[in-house]
């Protein structure tokens, strides 16, 4: 059902999917006005009706406004980067770098920590070869961002772009994934330096929870899909 509302934005999502976050900090980074649309169990978005009315590839975040529906999150971030002008890079070396590091987040940083988290932290699944594998590769992916991090204070240079906002999608949740991340101060410190921005906020409190807590609600689904 959805809500009425003035909002340019309705953004499809779930408070647990770091992929959404990136797109939803994003949102709340520029200022723009937008919604949450709620997507309410793990498995609706690979059903058929999902796939017609809203996005053929069935993932979430799906982003609506503008006469627009447009999904993969490194799209939308570029999407809002191009036409907001904020987030986008400076001059074309960083540019190139915004894209060289989405690229990394899209096919290494993410899938492996995010899969692990939901494995472990959100489907309590015991250790396995499988966890181990996915272990191994965050732990490559972590290294090699904690590297990066030490070396420059966003990932593209100087200024925070839209590759902090992919790459810190899933680094803001608590749920267990076996990663060790006491291991990475500079990491860290890049957290707090995004976390510092204006308008910045958890994922938690911007998009509703399939899974609910108690201890960090969130806001209600007011507007929801189907
Ligand atoms: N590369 C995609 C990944 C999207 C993705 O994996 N989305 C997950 C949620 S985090 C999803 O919709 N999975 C299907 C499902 O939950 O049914 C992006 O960045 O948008």
């Amino acid at each position: 059902m959805s809500a009425s509302t003035n909002d340019e934005f309705a953004l499809y999502c779930r408070g647990e999917s770091g992929n959404c976050y990136k797109v939803a900090l994003m949102l709340n980074l520029c200022g723009l006005a937008w919604h949450p649309r709620f997507v309410n169990f793990f498995d609706d978005t690979s059903k058929p009706a999902f796939r017609k009315e809203v996005s053929d590839m069935g993932e979430l975040p799906v982003l609506e406004g503008r006469g627009l529906v447009l999904s993969q999150s490194g799209v939308i971030l570029n999407y809002l980067s191009e036409t907001t002008g904020h987030f986008g890079g400076r001059n074309d070396e960083e540019r190139r770098e915004v894209l060289r590091w989405m690229l990394f987040d899209n096919h290494r940083f993410t899938p492996s920590y995010a899969t692990l988290r939901f494995m472990k932290g959100i489907r309590k699944i015991e250790d396995n070869p499988v966890t181990e594998w996915l272990h191994g590769q965050a732990t490559i992916a972590f290294d090699v961002a904690e590297q990066r991090l030490g070396e420059h204070p966003f990932v593209a240079g100087d200024a925070p772009t839209i590759a902090d906002i992919s790459m810190c999608g899933y680094q803001y949740y608590d749920e267990a994934s076996g990663i060790d991340r006491g291991r990475y101060p500079n990491i860290r410190s890049w957290l707090e330096r995004i976390a510092a921005l204006p308008r910045w906020a958890h994922p938690y409190d911007l998009m509703p929870r399939a899974i609910p807590s108690a201890d960090r609600p969130g806001p209600a689904a007011q507007d929801t899909w189907p």
